[in-house]
């Protein structure tokens, strides 16, 4: 496979004005006829280069330039593309061609997913359709026919507004059209027999929008929330960023197979079923708040991404970064600010910044890559986004939003570049951002080391602060960076604020900040609201950890402290693990712990997060040789010591939300989340301590729950409890009642392939024969291979190494079926230098066996070939 390079793009040779599709699909094959109008680009010389097209997998059936047929040898056509002649500047191109949807398991184009056709065309599944110029940059207007059966599939769909509709014997047609010029992966068709759910939403100029939601009949009783959460969504992007939707419907459907979430296609929004279908019994709390977020990102990237998208796939962060940043921002509004930040800076800390320190790291604006379906990345949306919010910071948010909405103005209708975004940012702010945008082309996260000193005499505060940033593959040596370090001051006494937060911009890799008129030394409250993706090093005490915790204004840097001393204190124990000593536990956490669950100003939904340790997976990505087994000792050794010292605190708040939750009708709103989170918290350390009247408890909460956060709660702890009876019984009753439900058995099968008591190899590879899993369903490889790999580290690093055996045994069948989702399975491998060196040997000899695949896809191959250097 060969490597595209940023360094190498030219603007289009040839444009497309007018895209006119005809699809006729049948039960065994699909034809479509494409009537392109193209154009020289006027921009280039006038010069008459051939005319490239995209195309993959399709077989060429006719083909006519400006009407007339051409001949055998008046065209190429290889593996990738459709090569021919043109005569003149304008002119037009018909082709046919036929593919087979029926047999796509590769989810990419035009496929089948249970009893419907549907379409996923980013990043280059549109050549799978037909031949196309199958990039960003180009735009067009597109009319789109489709045909089929008219009792199989009574609904017809794509971008746009429905323009015409009639019949023909058993067939049936519908024709759309879309008034907006967009790129080839923005488009979308969707045939089937399926349910539709409508409502309306009222632009802030008046306009009526027509809303739907299509989803396959035993599924309309789970539309409402993501309905609701559509709503809230155009109301925001109204509110915050003066957006308005731009077309008279807006259309959600819903499919079963999936490789990623969601996808933006103009009006005509695709959802993975586990990203938009919800209701109470069913759903979890989490499902819930991931819906109202995934629904906004779809919704939002109308404007960021649709009318003003990519120029190239380089550019790929420019909508994710941006979109991700805005859904964040939504989701904090519509929910607990704190608790979201909380949850995305503990997911990029344990996720982005181990890929950013490994063999794939790659900056939010890659330079190159073989196989773009593997560059949809934690770097490009997570980091992505915290480039956008360190933006947000730097200027504030009169400016951002000043900057935002120039940015859509001069680009509306605009196939654009991350420096254009930037470039609107400096237009409104007159500040130059030359230096700010290293964040765009350099790769890993930079370290601040920061120290400080006091002078009494004086009364003067400094803070010194160094940055550097680690090399990465191909960026051996790296500049510094501008990075806003939010910082507040607090009297080391009486925990006070003495000083504000005030945002310190970082230029220098070392730098001096001077605080003047502070009275005594004072405790540093430093990357308040993590100000800035970065590791933070400055030398607190337990004891000022512990202070911090108590005092600290900022929500976030309360739970970060916390954090910080459980990792004190667990890293402490396991260095006395790893010497054969019994670890021992610094009492001072669970005394500050004991503190926040008495503290009455705090709400439950941070607490919650507070008592939380950090994840195994965060603790091993700290350490410079992952320890996994001794790491996972010590850490369940640490949750049984703090639910020891903290029963009754633990068990006093437990039964007072159990109950206030049997007494209150379910509603996924911020509060009730909060409280059934905290309940299910300590639930989970009360369960450890193996008592009788706790386990009966948890059995009732299984038992009598009327939602699934508190069933699923009960079902995992008792799935993680040693006594195996108990949890075949729950998870035997749990299956009867939902074998009917995919969703819900996605989350059966997750909640037994994450549990390193329940699940090893023998036991995956049985969840694997179930009827209900299939290997060519991304949702249930996700939940039985992704938990195991990612979830239940214990055993997928088990010491004979059948984990990793599993895992790429696996890896090799999918390769053979879906490239996307083998490359991402693949991934739990990747960083096998961070292990010890058996572990090493063996996750490497894995790796090199799946090289050896007779048909390896690109998307593999690139993956392994970064991974083994
Ligand atoms: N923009 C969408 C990306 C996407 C995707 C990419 C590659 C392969 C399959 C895909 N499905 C969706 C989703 C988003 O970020 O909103
Ligand atoms: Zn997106």
């Amino acid at each position: 496979p060969k490597t595209i390079r940023l360094a190498d793009y030219r603007a289009p040779d040839y444009l497309i004005h007018e895209t006119h599709l005809h699809f006729e699909l049948y039960d065994d094959h699909a034809l479509v006829h494409a009537h392109l109008v193209l154009e020289r680009n006027p921009q280039l010389d006038d010069s008459l280069p051939p005319l490239v097209l995209d195309g993959v997998k399709l077989e060429l059936k006719h083909i006519a330039l400006d009407d007339r047929v051409l001949g055998a040898g008046e065209y190429q056509v290889d593996e990738e593309s459709l090569r021919l002649q043109p005569e003149k500047n304008s002119f037009t191109l018909d082709t046919t061609v036929r593919i087979e949807p029926q047999n796509n398991t590769e989810l990419e184009g035009l496929y089948r997913s249970g009893g419907m056709f549907c379409t996923q065309c980013e990043a280059e599944g549109f050549r799978k359709i037909t031949y196309y110029l199958d990039r960003p940059d180009v735009m067009s207007s597109f009319t789109t026919t489709l045909s089929a059966d008219k009792q199989q599939y009574p609904v017809l769909l794509s971008n746009g507004n429905k323009i015409d509709e009639g019949e023909e014997g058993e067939r049936h047609w519908a024709s759309w059209e879309d008034p907006h010029k967009k790129p080839a992966y923005l488009f979308a068709l969707v045939a089937g027999d399926l349910w539709c759910v409508e409502d309306s939403f009222t632009t802030m100029s008046g306009r009526e929008v027509t809303l739907r939601m299509f989803v396959e009949p035993q599924n309309a009783d789970k539309c409402q929330h993501g309905m609701d959460s559509l709503k809230k969504s155009m109301r925001w992007d109204e509110e915050v960023y003066g957006r308005e939707y731009d077309l008279d419907i807006f259309m959600i459907v819903a499919v079963d197979d999936f490789n990623m979430g969601a996808m933006e296609n103009k009006g005509l929004n695709i959802f993975n079923s586990s990203c938009v279908l919800a209701k109470p019994e069913n759903s979890t709390d989490a499902a819930f708040q991931r819906i109202e977020s995934i629904v906004a990102h779809e919704y939002f990237h109308n404007w960021s991404g649709n009318r003003v998208t990519c120029r190239d796939w380089f550019q790929l962060s420019l909508k994710e970064g941006f979109t991700v940043f805005r859904d964040a921002e939504f989701s904090a509004d519509m929910n607990s600010r704190t608790v979201k930040r909380i949850e995305d800076v503990a997911y990029l800390r344990t996720h982005q910044f181990a890929e950013d320190a490994g063999p794939l790291a790659h900056p939010v604006r890659p330079a190159e890559y073989m196989e773009i379906s593997n560059f949809y990345t934690l770097t490009i949306y997570e980091k992505g986004a915290e480039v956008v919010r360190m933006l947000h910071t730097l200027l504030g948010a009169e400016l951002f939003r000043k900057g935002s909405d120039l940015y859509f103005e001069r680009h509306d209708g605009q196939a654009v570049t991350c420096d254009d975004f930037v470039a609107a940012m400096e237009s409104v702010s007159g500040r130059d951002l030359t230096r700010f945008k290293l964040w765009y082309s350099q790769a890993g996260t930079p370290v601040l080391q920061v120290s400080d000193s006091y002078d009494a005499e004086k009364q003067e505060y400094r803070l010194q602060v160094r940055q550097n940033c680690p090399p990465t593959p191909g960026q051996p040596v790296k500049e510094p960076m501008v990075i806003p370090l939010a910082t507040g001051l607090l009297d080391a006494v009486t925990g006070e604020e003495v000083r504000g937060t005030q945002v310190l911009e970082l230029t220098e890799a070392s730098q001096e900040f001077i605080f003047t008129g502070i009275a005594s030394q004072p405790l540093p409250s430093l990357l308040r609201g993590f100000s800035a993706p970065v590791r933070l090093e400055y030398a607190y005490s337990r004891e000022q950890l512990a202070f911090l915790l108590a005092h600290d204004s900022d929500g976030f840097n309360r739970w970060e402290a916390g954090q910080q001393l459980a990792i004190q204190v667990f890293s402490e124990a396991l260095t006395q693990q790893q010497n054969g000593q019994t670890p021992a536990f610094d009492p001072q956490l669970a005394q500050a712990l004991s503190k926040v669950l008495a503290d009455t100003q705090l709400d439950e939904a941070l607490k919650a997060e507070i008592i939380s340790l950090p994840s195994l997976a965060y603790l091993l990505e700290l350490q410079t040789e992952a320890d996994v087994a001794n790491s996972h000792v010590v850490r369940e050794a640490l949750r049984l010591s703090l639910a020891q010292q903290l029963e009754q605190p633990l068990r006093e708040i437990y039964q007072q939300l159990r109950e206030q939750a049997r007494a209150t009708d379910y509603r996924p709103e911020a509060g009730q989340i909060g409280r059934r989170r905290l309940q299910n918290m300590t639930l989970s350390y009360l369960m450890l301590l193996e008592q009788d009247d706790i386990l009966a408890a948890c059995i009732a909460q299984f038992e009598q729950a009327d939602n699934m956060t508190e069933r699923m709660a009960a079902l995992a702890n008792l799935v993680n409890n040693p006594v195996r009876e108990q949890a075949e019984q729950a998870l035997a009753a749990f299956e009867q009642e939902f074998a009917v439900d995919p969703l819900v058995m996605d989350q059966w099968f997750s909640v037994q392939a994450s549990s390193p008591l329940f699940s090893d190899t023998a036991q995956i590879r049985q969840l694997m024969q179930h009827p209900a899993f299939s290997i060519k369903n991304p949702n249930k490889v996700r939940a039985v291979l992704g938990a195991f790999s990612q979830h239940n580290l214990p055993q997928f690093h088990a010491a004979d190494g059948s984990g990793y055996a599993l895992l790429a045994e696996q890896v090799a069948v999918l390769d053979g079926l879906n490239p996307q989702i083998s490359a991402r399975m693949v991934n739990p491998l990747t960083r096998w230098q961070r292990y010890q060196p058996r572990q090493q040997q063996q996750m490497r000899a894995e790796l090199e066996k799946l090289q050896q695949l007779p048909k390896i896809s690109r998307d593999l191959f690139e993956v392994l070939e970064k991974s083994l250097g």
